[in-house]
């Protein structure tokens, strides 16, 4: 189990635990921001690839100013044939070697928040903590219709400011802040658009807007 917010030697903590065995390590978070864990036994992209993962959100010890927050972990799966009475899929290697996924997800659903959209007010502060587990794509992360007010590189202090589109690394978290102006369905989507067509695309709904949008 590796986690990206621990400062650690791995051979120590991020060693196999095999049935029934157990190990216990702590850490200290020292570093605030959105991080990455995962499964870290052989092969680690098998394992990120068949949902292994999650994310850990450290807060900074004098707290960030209130908003509306959400955490978007962002992942690819990789099918094989389906099999058997209830149509199971396997992870096909070669198709995750190839960097050719079906399905490319916030939260672990394709499309989910398109079409569960999330609600948010009108000019509301929205913050959200954007994890990329990949194990194989960047996220080029974006909203349609806002640009990012700030946006915090891991741990960084200092953020970047009015910034349309970021890339949030595989195993690397980002923090995107942003108002919307006015009220509307606001697409969000990885911009690298053939994983957007593949499922990296959600809604955030404005206030109670009518009609659609064409993303
Ligand atoms: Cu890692």
């Amino acid at each position: 189990m590796d986690f990206h917010a621990a400062e650690l030697a791995p051979s120590r903590a991020y060693v196999n635990v095999m049935p029934n065995d157990s190990l216990r390590y702590t850490f200290v978070a020292r570093v605030p921001g959105a991080f990455m864990y995962h499964c870290g036994t052989a092969p680690v992209a098998a394992h990120i690839a068949n949902g292994m993962y999650g994310a850990i959100i450290v807060d900074p010890v004098r707290p960030r100013p209130a908003a509306r927050e959400f955490v978007l972990l962002q992942s690819e799966f990789y099918l094989g044939p389906k099999q058997g009475p209830d149509s199971m899929q396997a992870l096909d290697w070669q198709r995750m070697l190839d960097f050719a996924p079906d399905y490319v997800t916030f939260n672990g659903v394709a499309n989910l928040y398109a079409t569960h959209p999330l609600a948010v007010g009108v000019g509301e502060p929205l913050r959200f903590y954007v994890v990329n587990a990949g194990p194989n794509r960047v996220s080029a992360f974006h909203i349609v219709g806002a640009i990012f007010d700030r946006v915090y590189l891991d741990g960084s202090e200092a953020p970047l400011r009015g910034v349309q589109t970021f890339n949030v690394p595989v195993g690397g978290g980002m923090i995107f802040e942003a108002r919307l102006v006015e009220e509307g369905i606001y697409p969000f989507v990885s911009h690298a658009f053939a994983d957007a067509t593949k499922g990296a695309v959600g809604m955030l709904r404005a206030g109670n807007p009518t009609g659609s949008a064409a993303h």
